[in-house]
């Protein structure tokens, strides 16, 4: 970890007691009883929808004999289950929402952890979720590399009127490669390694022909979908720049981002997958992450 980035300030307080915590848009505090039995906790898995998070947890549960689920309180903004060992929580769509459900995540593991850095080390982050393919075929899971946004920079943001913030969006090599093995050689699963965009805009920012407020033409977007492809980006979504961004800037080591892809972006923008298939898509990549966590937090 890289104590220095890690926001002392505010965060010593927590643990000695002199204020609350309160993950505001989790539902729960510092204080909150229901924290004390997370504090084994080794991965958290996050996940653009709800129910993704319900039904990830509930496997889970069934692969580790029935365990309990303890579920937070408050789901209007995110949903939250825990049972042995895995924090499962969901971030909406977009880096605004996703970087609010992981402020406050780093915060309540470092208070789970009790500030230990080590600790910290040693537990596992993963973002499962959906994205456009670039070059692949619908149905592809890609395990990010690095997530960059739509101009191929960095994630970043403004520094109060004086110029920006730049993050790493670099993806632990050791991870990802960990998570392609444990899916290696299985029927009807296709695994990748690549680059991903995140856009700030399912449309406009992925270059889209059929939002409602269209900026772009043909030319442009199959330049811009030509350049990603040359580039080495395999997929495009709307989080992992952010996400590698920030677990970077603590310095997590163990973190990942598994997306299946919806569709071939170098074949049109609508995603017209049958309901079928896109059930199919996502248990995909739900697959591919408990392939790993059973290899790694099981030992299976
Ligand atoms: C993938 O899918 C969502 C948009 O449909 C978004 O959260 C993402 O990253
Ligand atoms: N999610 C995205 O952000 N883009 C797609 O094209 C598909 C899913």
């Amino acid at each position: 970890m890289k104590d220095e980035n890690i926001n002392h300030a505010f965060l010593d307080g927590v643990l000695d007691g002199s204020h609350e915590d309160v993950y505001y848009h989790f539902g729960v505090a510092s204080s909150d009883p229901i924290l004390r039995g997370l504090r084994d906790v080794q991965a958290i898995v996050t996940a653009g929808s709800a129910g993704r998070i319900v039904e990830f947890a509930d496997r889970w549960s069934r692969l580790n004999g029935g365990s309990e689920i303890v579920a937070f309180p408050k789901e209007d903004r995110f949903v939250t289950r825990y049972t042995a060992g895995v924090l499962f929580a969901s971030h909406g769509m977009g880096m605004p929402s996703a970087s609010i459900a992981f402020q406050e995540l780093m915060r309540m593991l470092f208070l789970l952890k009790r500030g230990d850095l080590d600790a910290m080390d040693e537990v596992f982050w993963c973002r499962v979720g959906t994205s456009g393919g670039v070059g692949l075929p619908a149905g592809t899971v890609v395990v990010s590399s690095e997530g960059l946004m739509a101009d191929l920079k960095p994630y970043r943001l403004l520094r109060g009127g004086d110029g920006e913030y730049w993050f790493d969006g670099h993806f632990p090599t050791a991870t990802s490669d960990a998570i392609i093995a444990a899916n290696a050689g299985i029927d009807g699963l296709s695994v990748v390694s690549g680059r991903t965009v995140a856009g700030n805009d399912f449309f406009l920012e992925q270059f889209r022909l059929d939002g409602a407020v269209c900026l772009e033409t043909a030319e442009t977007k199959n330049a811009w979908l030509a350049w990603l492809d040359a580039n080495g980006v395999r997929n495009i979504e709307m989080e992992g720049a952010m996400i590698a961004g920030y677990l970077n800037h603590w310095g997590f080591p163990r973190f990942a981002m598994i997306c299946c892809t919806l569709l071939n972006r170098l074949e049109g923008d609508q995603v017209t997958a049958t309901s079928e298939q896109l059930d199919k898509f996502s248990a995909d990549s739900g697959v591919a992450l408990f392939n790993y966590l059973r290899a790694h937090l099981l030992g299976a």
